[in-house]
């Protein structure tokens, strides 16, 4: 007998479920439509990933017994208590009323980054944001940790990154035009089986082997050369990390010096050409920025940086740029270096010419399906103005009272006494690791909603268990992807987790505003309701999607219409006054007045190359002369299945494992699959030697996403046992303009491992106590 299948979406795909005679959920299976599935989910049913499930609401135990503020040094190391729904609901409830009381809704940071599952209705970030809204409000967080540094900087000299993001020209049109396509930090595929609210067909490997196949040549100016396939050959350049904006200035400097720009495109297009040469050619600070000068900052040959200056200006030329560029150290300068070139160049608008931000980072950028808004919880109103930078929180929790620069404005940390986390890792997500751990010690209160006991799950007061997406009802959506996915309810949930829907519903009625935050829906008057919105705003745009019921009967809608800007900016070029940009001229600014007027030495008003505080050249150099780039993991999202069999397959000895060119492992006398300590005045890690040549000598690389373990979480720099890279790197912000988060701004050190190894205890669940 064969049963019918069902759908389930996460952000890495779409996937079939299987069902037995008994209809239990046995299997999931790749989306038969998807040309190039991702296996990250594909035990998402297995005993291995239920094992680590929060399973009833549970209570560290000093909390519960001497109430908040109890021992906030022991979270994390303190056995918890579980408790009925009842009296978990009774204590949170009670509490966010003390705070409330006490100290006002600005007390409590409900901040609550971080990726949750797909499903545009239980999104857990927009749950906590519609609850907190309705109980009068929170501290929140602006931007991301994806994209700090160009989110604040883009809209100031083109447009926000959503819109650019939406806007790339399709693989098809790049195929079919670009004759040359440069980008710095690749086209990593591994990255592209992501697409916030899911992926449904992949189309990178597609689209990159196609370009191949028509010919297109490939450059790629990467630290690793691992992070492009197309099939056929790619120049790899070697660069040094984080010095990407003084090669991109010495193309420029190129064709300056020799003519090779559009004035035309400049003119019509962009403001501020004038204001910028003076200090690309050296009038203004006696340092021509030429190709010799960029050789000694990022590694490559003065030639090749010449060579490929005239390169670009010969053919239809596209240059991209990943987004971990900007996510280090004067992160801006990289991007706003690329938008300049791209000026130069004058193609943008012209099919296969141009820039992207992005192709590769996820799945939606080169889509050639139409645009269109998906199904969105609304959040409400809140009633707390106070916000800080999403990478400052470490900062906020030390510093209260203190001040901080972000984007011409003057922000003053708030006196946090409550932190609320649905759907987010800080634990996996923030920087310098052992510095969060201090500061975690200050909240009253820490409330967590959990699916598994992640790193910062442990590290919680309370700990209320959610379902995960094959237990509830949901609607799959991810921008610019042609599939509306109905995600059926697969099984029961496991233990007693409750959707955060039915979390929130409770505590809200408990504070006496049930109402305002069901508006009386269920889940399924919910998805129906926020579906049917989105159909209207769809059929304005062009874009047909049928009603509700066939939808959920079907199990799965197509989104029709036309992909009405198959070429980025194409309008823009061909009429700017009638589409002028965002900025404040309309135009692409070279040179911001607005920025200008904010007076950052660390973010001057026109791209410039700025020392970053840790970088191969500098001084720090001497000591930790490896620079460590913690990029996005392959198997897995972030922390997200760190526990499932494929992504523990990936590990050496238990440990994540970490590239370094063989010359720097012979050097220190570590072969390939040893145990290695990695560390700086920060913090150390172990993790697994990986040895690869295709990665920069004094360049190594270690993935997040292993759980956060330290050896004893009590004391100040701990060793982490797991390999986590935020145990090592730095937490200060890119610039005053943007305070993004600098992940890619970090040196080490690495040492073989040759004492006793502490075993991984990361993917343990924590002590349990009867009350008492
Ligand atoms: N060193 C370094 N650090 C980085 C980066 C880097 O490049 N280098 N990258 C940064 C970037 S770009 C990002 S986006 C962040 C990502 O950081 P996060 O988004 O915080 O990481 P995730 O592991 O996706 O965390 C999501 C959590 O939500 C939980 N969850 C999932 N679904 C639900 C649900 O329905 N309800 C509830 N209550 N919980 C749920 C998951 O179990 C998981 O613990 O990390 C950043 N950190
Ligand atoms: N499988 C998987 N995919 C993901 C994610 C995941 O966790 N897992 N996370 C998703 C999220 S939230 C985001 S924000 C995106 C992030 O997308 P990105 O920020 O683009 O991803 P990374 O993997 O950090 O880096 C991509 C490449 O940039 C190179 N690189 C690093 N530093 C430099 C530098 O200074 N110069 C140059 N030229 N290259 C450099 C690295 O070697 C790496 O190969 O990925 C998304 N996709
Ligand atoms: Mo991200």
């Amino acid at each position: 007998m064969t049963h019918q299948r069902t759908l389930t979406t996460a952000h890495w795909g779409v996937y079939e479920v299987e069902y037995d005679d008994a209809g239990q959920a046995v299997r999931l299976h790749p989306f038969s439509k998807d040309p190039d599935p991702s296996p990250i989910g594909l035990h998402m049913l297995s005993d291995e990933v239920a094992r680590l499930r929060v399973r009833r609401p549970a209570v560290r135990k000093s909390w519960l017994e001497h109430g908040p503020g109890s021992h906030p040094e022991r979270r994390g190391q303190e056995p918890f208590v579980e408790v009925s729904w009842d009296e978990a609901l009774g204590l949170v409830s009670k509490e966010l009323a003390r705070v409330k009381a006490q100290h006002t809704n600005r007390a409590i940071f409900g901040g609550s980054y971080g990726w949750s599952s797909a499903g545009r209705f239980h999104h857990a970030q927009s749950q906590v944001h519609r609850f907190l809204n309705s109980i009068g409000g929170y501290v929140r967080h602006q931007d991301s940790y994806s994209l700090g540094a160009a989110r604040v900087l883009m809209p100031h000299i083109v447009a926000t990154m959503e819109e650019l993001m939406s806007m790339h020209t399709g693989w098809d049109v790049l195929a079919e035009n670009c004759k040359l396509f440069v980008t710095f930090g690749g086209v990593p595929r591994k990255n592209a089986q992501i697409n916030a609210g899911g992926a449904t067909l992949h189309h990178v490997k597609g689209g990159l082997y196609a370009m191949r196949d028509a010919g297109v040549r490939f450059v790629n100016v990467t630290p690793t050369g691992e992070d492009l396939d197309t099939g056929g050959d790619v120049e790899w350049l070697a660069i040094r990390p984080n010095t990407d904006a003084a090669m991109i200035l010495a193309l420029c400097h190129t064709l300056f010096v020799e003519k090779l720009y559009n004035r035309e495109f400049l003119d019509r297009c962009t403001v501020g050409f004038d204001k910028f040469t003076p200090y690309l050619t050296g009038e203004t600070d006696g340092q021509p920025k030429d190709a010799a000068w960029a050789e000694k900052i990022t590694g490559i040959p003065a030639s090749r940086i010449v060579a490929l200056a005239r390169e670009m200006a010969a053919s239809r030329t596209t240059v991209s740029i990943g987004w971990s560029l900007q996510r280090s150290h004067h992160g801006e300068q990289p991007f706003w270096a690329l938008i300049t070139l791209a000026c130069m160049l004058g193609q943008i608008g012209l099919p296969g010419g141009g820039f992207g931000v992005g192709y590769g980072p996820v799945n939606l950028m080169g889509s050639a399906h139409p645009k269109y808004s998906g199904p969105t919880l609304p959040q409400g109103k809140n009633a707390v103005s106070d916000f800080i930078p999403v990478a400052r929180f470490t900062d906020m929790l030390l510093n209260p009272g203190g001040k901080v620069s972000y984007n011409g404005q003057d922000l003053t940390y708030p006196d946090i006494k409550l932190v609320y986390w649905a759907g987010g890792n800080p634990f996996h997500h923030h920087q310098d690791l052992n510095r969060l751990m201090v500061a975690w010690r200050k909240p009253e209160t820490i409330i967590f909603h959990e699916q598994f006991w992640t790193p910062a799950a442990r590290m919680a007061d309370v700990v209320l268990p959610a379902t995960t997406t094959l237990e509830r009802a949901d609607i799959g959506y991810g921008s610019r992807e042609p599939f509306l996915i109905a995600m059926k309810k697969a099984r029961e949930p496991i233990g007693e987790a409750r959707d955060d829907y039915w979390i929130f519903s409770e505590l809200a009625r408990r504070l006496g505003q049930g109402d305002v935050y069901t508006e009386g829906r269920d889940t399924m008057a919910w998805l129906s309701h926020l579906y049917e919105l989105s159909r209207e705003k769809s059929a304005a745009a062009g874009v047909t999607i049928p009603a509700f019921d066939a939808f959920w009967e079907a199990g799965i809608a197509e989104a029709k219409g036309e992909n009405r800007d198959p070429v980025m900016l194409a309008s823009f070029r061909a009429d700017p006054a009638a589409h002028p940009l965002k900025t404040p001229s309309g135009r692409i600014e070279i040179y911001s007045e607005k920025i200008a007027s904010f007076g950052y030495d660390d973010c001057p008003p026109h791209a410039v190359w700025l020392e970053p505080i840790e970088w191969l050249g500098g001084k720090t150099a001497e000591r930790y002369p490896l620079h460590m780039l913690s990029d996005q993991p392959t198997d897995k999202l972030h922390s997200q299945l760190d526990h499932s069999p494929h992504a523990r397959a990936t590990k050496i000895k238990g440990r994540q494992p970490i590239t370094l060119h063989p010359d720097d492992a012979t050097a220190r006398g570590i072969a390939a699959g040893d145990l290695v300590r990695v560390f700086n005045d920060r913090g150390a890690c172990l993790a697994a030697a990986r040895l690869s040549d295709r990665i920069r000598p004094g360049v190594v690389r270690l993935s997040t996403g292993a759980w956060f373990d330290p050896a004893d979480a009590g004391s100040n720099r701990p060793l982490e046992k797991h390999g986590n890279p935020n145990a090592l790197t730095l937490d200060i912000g890119a610039s005053k303009l943007s305070q993004g988060c600098i992940a890619q701004t970090c040196l080490v050190e690495i040492e073989r491992f040759d004492g006793p190894a502490p075993a991984v205890t990361a993917h343990r669940l924590p002590e349990f106590r009867p009350r008492g």
